[in-house]
């Protein structure tokens, strides 16, 4: 079997993107985005994203970490989906409606002299009563600088879901923390029945964070667009930011703004990095 593919990425968060709108979701896709994403086997990427019909909006995305797990959201991977979408003229719209595991998002694309800047999306509401993050312990409350142990570090936990679920630290420095220990202790952490994202950030002023990353189901990437914005949910909790704000990852610069409708917009780039012919191989 052969597979025609798009390769994308936004601040360094990459995708391999599948139009699946004619043959719909492969049944071996957790096992072909193992095989797609690994970066020696495979053409190498975070995630696996597949482009499908909908019967409620515009179009369907379907998310797979590199661990073959489906992620119900991915806020770097829904800004290479819109711009995969309007640049391949699958729609003419600018502003569309895609089905996410968070719901009906609404990305627009932001075009100025013909040229395309970057993506806005509408990414919903972030949902704070941890029994729907899902965080076990504290029934319908929200976990808002809650004390956390992991691997025998005391860290101050606030946790949101924007469809999936973070946990949001704040550090004196990103670069104290290792991430690629302390990361996978806290995705296993008891707390967190369906495991978790969680990000280490740091509060520069009221509108600058910086933020590092463990992704759930992928290590450490360069960016997670629903974990900035989970990142804002948690600083302006802690009043400790403004409710619009750039959040800096290692792989490029984000805006993020909680509106008064409480929906929380995300404007960052998403570029096309090139786009080939996939051969699955046995193991798929
Ligand atoms: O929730 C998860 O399992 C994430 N690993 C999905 C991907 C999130 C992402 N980094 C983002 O930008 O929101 C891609």
């Amino acid at each position: 079997m052969t597979l025609a593919f798009t390769k994308w990425q936004g601040c360094g968060n990459d995708f391999v993107l599948v139009d699946g709108r004619g043959r719909g979701l492969p049944t071996n896709a957790a096992a072909l985005s193992r095989c797609i994403c690994d970066r020696h086997y495979g053409i190498g990427a975070d995630g696996l994203i597949f482009v499908l019909s909908s019967s409620v909006a515009d179009f369907c995305m379907r998310i797979f970490n590199a661990d073959g797990s489906e992620a119900e959201m991915c806020g770097n991977g829904i800004r290479c989906f819109a711009r995969f979408v309007y640049d391949e003229g699958m729609t003419d719209k600018e502003n569309f409606t895609v089905e996410t595991g968070a719901g009906i998002l609404v990305p627009r694309i932001i075009n100025e002299n013909g040229k395309t800047l970057g993506v806005e999306v509408d990414m919903g509401e972030p949902v704070l009563e941890a029994k729907h993050i899902p965080v076990e312990g504290f029934g319908e409350n929200r976990v808002i600088a809650e004390e956390i142990e992991v691997l025998g570090q005391k860290f101050q936990a606030t946790c949101v879901s924007m469809g999936n679920p973070h946990c949001v630290v704040f550090v004196g420095d990103v670069n104290d923390v290792a991430i690629d220990k302390v990361g996978p202790a806290f995705e296993q952490h008891r707390w967190f029945p369906k495991r978790t994202n969680t990000e280490f950030v740091v509060i520069r002023d009221r509108t600058h964070l910086r933020m590092r990353v463990w992704e759930r189901g992928a290590a450490v990437t360069l960016a997670c667009g629903t974990g900035a914005c989970a990142s804002l949910v948690a600083a302006v909790l802690n009043g400790r930011a403004e409710r619009n704000a750039e959040v800096e990852l290692d792989g490029g610069r984000l805006q993020i703004a909680w509106k008064e409708n409480n929906h929380i917009y995300m404007t960052g780039p998403a570029e096309r990095v090139f786009s080939g012919v996939y051969e699955e191989g046995d193991q798929c």
